[in-house]
């Protein structure tokens, strides 16, 4: 396969998967998700890769699913919202946790909606203090999907939870740390290195350990990761269907403020 929004590299143990579209923030796209969920899937069966690096080109981690373009199925016809994640962004996060290698999101900047979700998909998030996290799904009339109904409330307990999804309000990075979103904030142009420093400390360990540590830590604290991720595909098929979605997408692209009237 040839990749055209992903860099993959290796560097010993270790593979790096750099989201490459930083124009507009590394929003993801169909193609994107088919690349990373291509090359998570060899990094799964290739036993040289023992940690997983997962980053954003230029100065932003991801800024969720990409406004600007339509979602297509692989034969033509526009999928629905839900559709969308079944397809797309449900097999990614799925194998995000089911992967029995450690996996560490190096958050660079902001990491928006399905972007931030991706990131809280990894076992470990390092973020320079340039990075942000948003759950910018209200801002556009949507509910939080790529797994975040479980992974927020799961980190930072049910009231933040609750704050962080209904405003969508854009949190730092250290007050991500504070809450326990993060593992770390390290300075913007040490955040590679840092990264590098755990990635290669981790790919030393015993690997199929820390794997196996990975599949009870799954088992014990999201068992039901797939009636999640089933259920917010359910919801945005609802959510999609509101008027408050059309005004919500349409003012991002129109570059003003939404006027949202609840339906
Ligand atoms: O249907 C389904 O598939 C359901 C699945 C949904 C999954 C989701 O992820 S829904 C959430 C989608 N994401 C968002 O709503 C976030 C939208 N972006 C923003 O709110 C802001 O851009 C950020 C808070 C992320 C960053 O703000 P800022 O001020 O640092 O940057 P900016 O100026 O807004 O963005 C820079 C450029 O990136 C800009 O393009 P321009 O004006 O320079 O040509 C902007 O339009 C573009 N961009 C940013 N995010 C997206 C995007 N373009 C397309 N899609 C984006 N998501």
């Amino acid at each position: 396969m040839r990749y055209e929004t992903i860099i993959a590299e290796s560097t010993g143990d270790v593979l790096t998967l750099t989201l490459n579209r930083p124009e507009v923030l590394n929003a993801v796209t169909d193609t994107m998700l088919r690349e990373l969920l291509d090359m998570l899937e060899s990094a799964e069966r290739d036993p040289a890769v023992r940690c997983i690096v997962l980053t954003g080109a230029g100065r932003g981690f991801c800024a969720g699913q990409d406004l600007a373009i339509q979602k297509q199925s692989a034969d033509g016809p526009q999928l629905s919202a839900g559709d969308h994640l079944r397809q797309g962004y449900n097999p990614v996060i799925r194998l995000l946790r089911a992967i029995e290698k450690p996996v560490i999101a190096a958050v660079n900047g902001v990491a928006a909606g399905a972007g931030a979700n991706i990131a809280l998909a990894c076992d470990l998030r390092i973020a320079s203090e340039a990075a942000s996290f948003v759950q910018a799904f209200v801002k556009i009339g949507l509910v939080p999907d790529a797994g975040g109904t479980l992974f927020l409330p799961l980190l930072v307990g049910y009231a933040k939870a609750a704050e962080l999804a209904f405003i969508g309000e854009h949190i730092g990075a250290e007050e991500c740390l504070r809450l326990g979103l993060i593992n770390q904030v390290v300075p913007a142009d040490a955040l590679m290195e840092r990264t590098y420093d755990l990635a290669n400390r981790l790919a030393a360990l015993p690997t199929r350990a820390i794997g196996l540590t990975k599949r009870a830590f799954n088992r014990a604290v999201m068992p039901k990761l797939n009636d999640a991720l089933d259920l917010e595909a359910d919801l945005q098929d609802i959510a999609a269907r509101t008027d408050d979605y059309h005004e919500g997408t349409a003012a991002f692209r129109e570059k003003r403020i939404p006027q949202f009237r609840g339906r």
